[in-house]
Parts: structure tokens; C-alpha cells; sequence
């Protein structure tokens, strides 16, 4: 069996994606996202340029030698734009395989762990009445976890608060977006949110908080004291894990668990933070962490310290990457919680699937393969768009992280 042609494709129904699409000569084809956001171009050379000349020929079985091949052989490893390659590729390549066996993809990893997946969504507003109403049509529709993220007065734009109401998209401008942050007014806020969250709807359902990053570690220790009476699911990117040791100080001072890794790569940005037992949930997904082949092994890893998965699930992750982690989710054993974006329906179309949300959960198909295509013509109708994630600057004017 042989690779005869690997293709990318770029569409923009409402926000890029890129795709890669594997065809062998058996007429069995497979499908993979190596969507970045904000960089979507530079991963398009990087598998047209440099992958997609060494994949023709090879025999697509060798999931595990092609993902070496690309990964040791390159020279220079690791990085958000060469993981992103080699996970499409490797996606690709699991579809391939699942589709050969006839097998939906979570049966080949082992078969089912659970009867479906708990999902978190998003709820924002633009305050903190907004938000907490925002919440309630979560649970309404169903949802037993749910991120809660608000404006915060004397912040002109925070972050992960969208326009509309189920679609939130911080990629939007041509060039980033300048926005200014301001920690104490940020966390003299988040404590009275949870306090109005708790007291409106009690403590039956899960409720997760997104940092993004932006404080320091005692802050963010702080913060996680601060909120310890709500109970939450997770903190998220509390603080930046470049320096992984620096979740110590977090961890000296909060039981609030903790979550971390959408930014991620590979086993060796979180090594650290996962053996000393310095989180509870690892964030990386499939797209980011050069696919199901290293996903896997960092999940079991992390099954030794009782860290649990919790897979980056947002828009620009396309939905190839959320069939994916949908099925492994479905295996995975110390699986914690999915984040889950909905697509828009022009997203949805170009990508058909035959994932489904009832009751809070996300379920598999049972179609052979990772059960998500791209319909090629539609796709060609939305080209390529550039768009920027905003930045932030501090209220002097110094750059922050966004
Ligand atoms: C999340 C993330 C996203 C990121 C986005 C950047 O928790 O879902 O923080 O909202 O900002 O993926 O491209
Ligand atoms: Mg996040």
C-alpha cells in the first residue's frame, strides 16, 4: 500500500482551517487539521515545502515510523508549526488505518472507556448580570460543565467575551488588536462572579475559569484561594508554564484544581508540571501535539500521577481535530473534560461529521475512520482570510500576555 498524493487545503467558512488530505492507492483516503491560529500559512509550507515530497511512496500502515520519521528527521525539533504538521499527517494516517479495519478510530485505540464524552461550553457576557444569564441558558441546553468568563468593569475588552452568544471568535482582524489589561481590577472581580454563579444555580454543575495566562504565580495562587468556596472544575492558564517549576508557588497555596497545555506541544512542555503532580488536567489536544501518536503516550504518562485529560477544544481547532478527540476521549482511561466550541454552521458544513451533542455529553459515530470529512467544492468557496489573535498591553503601555 502506498501514499499517491497529499494535498492542503485552506477555507475560511467564517474562519481559516487548514487541511491535509492523504490519498493512497488503494482509494482509501484520510483526513487531518493542521490549523494555527493566526499562523495558518507558515504550517501550509511547512507540509507542502518540506512533508508532503517525503510522504509519497511510503506506505501509510507505518503510522509510527512516518511520525519519527518526521519528527527525529527534521533535525529541529518540537514547536507549535512542525507538531501541527506531523499531527496532520498522523491524523491522516489513523483515518486511514481506522477506515482499512472498518473500525471507528476509538475501537482500533482500544475501544470504549465511557458512553460518551462530558463537555464543557462557553458562556460569556459583558458583565457580570449578562454572564451569569449566559450560564443559565448553558444549563438549559443541557450542558453539566460550563466556563464562565466576563467583563470585568474597567477593562475595555477582556478576554473570552464574545459578540454573540454560542460563537465566540477572537481571531477577527486583519491585524492583532490592541486590548489593556489590568490584574487588581481583574481580581477584585472573578471572586464576586463565582459568589453570584453559586448563588443562582447552586453547586450541581461544573464550573471552569480561563486565566489565558495573565497573571503571575502568586497571583494566581491568590485567585485560586480566592475561589476555593466555589468549587471549581479548573483554573485554566493561571500563569504562563514556560518556567514549569513556577506552578510550585501556585500549587503552595490553592486546591483549586488546576489546568494547563493548549499552548503546548510535546510531553517535554509539560514533563515537569505532570510527574510533580503540579496540575490535575492536561489541555494539550491532538492538533497541537503532533496527533494521536504522542497525545496517547503523553495521556498515559500523565495516568501515572492521576492527571486527567482535558483536550483544547475551540474553534480553531477544526472539527477533523474534535472527531478525533472525541475518540480519544472515548478510550482514553484518565479522561477529565473536553472543551467544546461550537463550529458554525457554514464550518459545519464544510467539515460533514457524525459527532453529536445530547445532555451535557458528545458522542462518536460509528462511521470507520474518525467519522469527519471535507467537502472539497465547498471548501473552495471560502479562500483563505487573514486574521490576527488580539494582543494586550498593560494600562502604561508595556506588553502582557494575551
Ligand atoms: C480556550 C482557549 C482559546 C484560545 C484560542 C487561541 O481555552 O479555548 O484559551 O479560547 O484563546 O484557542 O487560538
Ligand atoms: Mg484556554
Amino acid at each position: 500500500m502506498k501514499i499517491i498524493s497529499a494535498r492542503v487545503i485552506v477555507t475560511c467558512p467564517g474562519r481559516n482551517f487548514v487541511t491535509l488530505k492523504i490519498e493512497t492507492d488503494q482509494g482509501v483516503y484520510g483526513i487531518g487539521d493542521a490549523t494555527l491560529n493566526g499562523r495558518e500559512l507558515a504550517v501550509v509550507s511547512y507540509l507542502e515545502d518540506h512533508v508532503v515530497p517525503t510522504l509519497i511512496g511510503k506506505d501509510p500502515r507505518r503510522i509510527e515510523d512516518i511520525w519519527q520519521y518526521l519528527y527525529r528527521g527534521a533535525y529541529w525539533r518540537r514547536g507549535p508549526v512542525t507538531m501541527r504538521a506531523i499531527a496532520a499527517v498522523d491524523v491522516a494516517l489513523w483515518d486511514i488505518k481506522a477506515k482499512m479495519a472498518g473500525m471507528p478510530l476509538y475501537d482500533l485505540l482500544g475501544g470504549r472507556s465511557r458512553d460518551g464524552v462530558m463537555v464543557y461550553g462557553h458562556a460569556n457576557g459583558a458583565d457580570l448580570g449578562q454572564t451569569v444569564d449566559a450560564v443559565g441558558r448553558y444549563i438549559d441546553m443541557g450542558y453539566k460543565a460550563i466556563r464562565a468568563q466576563s467583563g470585568v468593569p474597567g477593562i475595555a475588552m477582556a478576554y473570552g467575551v464574545g459578540r454573540g452568544t454560542l460563537h465566540y471568535e477572537p481571531a477577527d482582524a486583519e491585524l492583532p488588536t490592541e486590548t489593556v489589561w489590568d490584574t487588581t481590577k481583574y481580581l477584585n472581580f472573578v471572586p464576586k462572579l463565582f459568589e453570584k454563579l453559586r448563588d443562582a444555580y447552586g453547586f450541581d454543575h461544573h464550573l471552569l475559569h480561563d486565566g489565558h495566562h495573565r497573571l503571575t504565580p502568586i497571583e494566581a495562587g491568590r485567585l485560586g484561594k480566592a475561589l476555593e468556596p466555589y468549587s471549581l472544575f479548573w483554573l485554566e492558564d493561571i500563569t504562563p508554564a514556560e518556567n514549569q517549576e513556577s506552578f510550585k508557588l501556585v500549587r503552595q497555596h490553592t486546591t483549586t484544581p488546576l489546568a494547563v497545555g493548549e499552548i503546548f506541544n510535546t510531553i517535554w512542555d509539560a514533563k515537569d508540571l505532570i510527574q510533580n503532580q503540579l496540575i490535575d488536567y492536561i489541555r494539550m489536544t491532538i492538533v497541537g501535539s503532533g496527533g494521536l501518536t504522542h497525545l496517547r503516550r503523553v495521556a498515559d504518562f500523565a495516568s501515572l500521577y492521576q492527571v486527567r485529560t482535558g483536550c483544547h477544544g475551540a474553534t480553531d481547532l477544526s472539527p477533523v481535530t474534535m472527531g478525533t478527540a472525541l475518540h480519544f476521549d472515548t478510550w482514553v482511561p484518565n479522561f477529565g473534560i473536553q472543551e467544546y466550541m461550537r463550529h458554525t454552521e457554514e464550518t459545519d458544513a464544510v467539515f460533514p461529521h457524525d459527532y453529536r451533542f445530547e445532555d451535557g455529553f458528545l458522542h462518536v459515530g460509528e462511521t470507520p475512520g474518525h467519522g469527519v470529512d471535507i467537502d472539497e467544492s465547498l471548501a473552495a468557496r471560502y479562500p483563505y482570510k487573514p486574521a490576527y489573535l488580539p494582543v494586550a498591553r498593560l494600562e502604561d503601555g508595556s506588553m502582557w500576555n494575551w
